[in-house]
């Protein structure tokens, strides 16, 4: 990871200085709910007055959007009709809680972000990165997360552990192949932007991962502290 000053994202500077914007991400069953809780624990012992968040939800329009985008039971949505929603949950989310929340100096941690919307609707669901991109760009302008940890497995072995939790929602049912494809482009964002990604081996024992998360972002305060 390379340096970070503390200008906003939005290309905007702000007097006071904003916070950092920390995004984990993974297909199911890589075990990001555990996760979740051990970056936040990293993040509460550094001090970091925090927001923790979920994509989609996060807001109270963003949650009635996830039931309807989630519900396995409900009515069928047409992918761009599910991406839109994806990004409208989003744009919501940004306006209401993430950007006023960076911009008071609070950091947030967020349960998936945008790269999800690449690896689920552009290349699970085959949508295609170019038309995410165009609105990434349109609902984030120059926004993106500092730092987006993957908790990256071969989905054979992540969706047995998904399969064994439960009741699955509508994206849970995908075949193999979706989540190859969305794994794969986890893996490419995540080359193309090394200083912005982190990726984890989620197949390593549970203590290992959680080490490793916890590791990655006590590195990341300790970089951006420094800057
Ligand atoms: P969680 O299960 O991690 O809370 O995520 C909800 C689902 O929403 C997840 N699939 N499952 N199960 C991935 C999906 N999702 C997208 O398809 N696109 C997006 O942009 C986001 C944020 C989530």
């Amino acid at each position: 990871m390379t340096e970070h000053n503390h200008e906003a994202n939005d290309g905007t500077r702000h007097d006071t200085e904003r916070g950092a914007f920390i995004v984990l991400e993974g297909i199911e069953g890589v075990g990001k709910t555990t996760q979740m809780a051990v970056a936040e624990q990293a993040l509460k012992d550094a001090a970091k007055s925090l927001v923790c968040t979920r994509e989609p939800g996060g807001t109270a329009a963003g949650e009635a959007l996830r039931s309807v985008l989630l519900d396995k039971d409900g009515a069928p949505l047409s992918l761009e009709a599910e991406t839109l929603l994806m990004f409208a949950a989003r744009a919501n989310h940004l306006h209401e809680k993430i950007r006023p929340a960076l911009n008071r100096g609070d950091w947030v941690l967020c349960d998936r972000f945008t790269d999800a919307s690449y690896a689920y609707q552009g290349a699970g669901r085959q949508l295609g990165v170019a038309r995410i991109a165009v609105l990434e760009k349109w609902v984030q302008a120059e926004l993106r997360p500092d730092l987006v940890i993957i908790l990256d497995a071969e989905p054979e072995l992540a969706l047995t552990r998904a399969k064994n939790r439960g009741p699955v929602d509508r994206f849970e049912q995908e075949s193999l192949d979706f989540f190859h494809r969305a794994r794969q482009v986890y893996l490419d964002r995540a080359k193309a932007h090394p200083e912005r990604y982190a990726v984890i081996d989620a197949s390593m024992p549970l203590e290992a991962v959680s080490q490793a998360v916890a590791a990655t972002v006590a590195g990341f305060v300790h970089q951006w502290d420094q800057s």
